[in-house]
């Protein structure tokens, strides 16, 4: 099944490569390699970091669509120079000062982190984190494998993140996983209940996060979906990526399976909607890390745990992690809520106070158009709950 999209061929951008640009302190690394200046060392021709603003010339090849490409990314496996091998890999998984990096080979190497790396990282914990693009330098004769005990490579350079979940670690702003393309927030018409107000609630931290938002309504076995094709029509109007599943029947994952694909992934959601059971059904014998594991510690069962990529046999990541309750991003202004209703954006200008909160005030555009039903009145009305902080205490996991 999840060799369906063998056959295609599909058309990329790829960026080429200026050799001008390679030397000096480069503008498209993160700030804490610019302080370093020229000292950074020699950056490998072909490394592809770029910036957000710096305009690329780029081209389009023909790739096979199954092909596991980082769509910023040139394909390139490996390049030798006199400091030996290097390879661009991906970082599954950091304990410590030993990294698990996937390399573009596809094999899994034992890595250390340089300590250049480590001593320009303002928070020695966050200097690589799951996620991360990383350029390696593998050691002479090199051995693949998660369990070697001796690190076959130094991971030399990190390419600037797109995007970070974080969280309150000591009371520091700690990364815990990079490059996150998106949330699917799991949740279900019946146990545990539709808690609308919640995914709400999610589909705000997935913005802030600058995250994008999958919205999978599990269960739906449990239910008439025609009972639920009017909320999940509700959310894909406002243009979040919907679908309904059963873990159980296998409905809808093939739908679910063409979202994730590709892309890196957190499953988000109430205790008990189905997200173990949904990753299993995709993957059987992808062994992530279960609630009772970490419940048979006994404490710390979100602390502790280590952030982890796990590759999909059908392309993308799924990142194992505490819910992303426990990150920073969950901590939204009230005054910033409107931004995260995409729904309200083209009123909010129209409003007669600038600073209106669209609860009370009057001449609120926002309100017009929720009386004009041009904005759905329920999803209106969980604005409201969370501006005011109505918060429901519910298990993530
Ligand atoms: N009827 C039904 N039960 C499901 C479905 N998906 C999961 N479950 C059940 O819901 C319970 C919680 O599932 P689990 O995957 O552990 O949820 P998690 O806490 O989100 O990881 C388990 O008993 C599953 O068997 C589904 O699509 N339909
Ligand atoms: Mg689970
Ligand atoms: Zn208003």
């Amino acid at each position: 099944m999840g060799r369906k999209h063998r056959k295609g061929k599909k058309k990329i951008r790829v960026s080429f490569r200026k050799k001008k640009e390679q030397k000096g302190p480069r503008e498209d690394w993160t700030r804490k390699y610019k302080e370093l200046g020229d000292d950074v060392g020699d950056v490998p021709t072909w490394e592809t970091v770029r910036a957000k603003g710096e305009r690329s010339r780029r081209r389009t090849i023909i790739v096979d669509a199954d092909a596991d490409l980082d769509q910023e990314t040139a394909p390139l496996a490996q390049a030798t120079d006199e400091k030996g091998t290097w390879i661009r890999g991906r970082v599954l998984e950091v304990i410590g000062a030993r990294a698990l990096v996937e390399g573009e080979d596809g094999q899994v190497y034992v890595c250390a982190v340089s300590g250049v790396l480590r001593s320009v990282a303002i928070d020695e914990r966050s200097s690589v984190v799951a996620g991360d693009l990383v350029a390696v330098r593998l050691a002479e004769g090199a051995v693949s494998g998660p369990d070697i005990r001796e690190p076959q490579g130094m991971i030399e350079r990190v390419e600037p993140r797109r995007t970070m979940l974080t969280r309150a670690y000591r009371g520091k702003e700690q990364v815990v996983a990079a490059n996150v393309d998106q949330v699917v927030v799991v949740v279900t018409p019946a146990d545990p209940p539709l808690k609308l107000n919640l995914l709400d609630r999610y589909l705000v931290a997935a913005g802030q996060g600058n995250l994008d938002a999958v919205i999978c309504l599990n269960k739906v076995d449990l239910a008439e979906l025609d009972e639920f094709v009017s909320i999940l029509g509700l959310y894909a109007q406002l243009g979040y990526q919907t679908v309904a599943t059963s873990a159980t029947t296998g409905f809808g994952l093939e739908r679910l399976k063409h979202l994730l694909s590709g892309k890196i992934s957190v499953l988000a959601g109430q205790s008990g909607v189905g997200k173990s059971s949904l990753i299993n059904a995709l993957q059987p014998g992808l062994n992530l890390r279960t609630r009772e594991v970490s419940k048979a510690t006994g404490h710390g069962r979100h602390t502790t745990t280590v952030t982890r990529l796990y590759k999909w046999h059908f392309g993308g990541w799924v990142v194992d992690t505490p819910g992303i309750r426990q990150f920073s991003l969950w901590n939204v202004k009230p005054e910033e809520l409107e931004g995260y209703f995409v729904e309200f954006r083209p009123y909010v200008p129209y409003c007669r106070f600038p600073s209106c909160t669209h609860t009370h005030e009057q001449g609120c555009a926002v309100k017009r158009a929720v009386a004009r039903g041009e904005i759905d009145a329920a999803r209106y009305q969980r604005y409201c709950n969370l501006y005011f902080g109505e918060e429901e205490k519910f298990e993530e996991e």
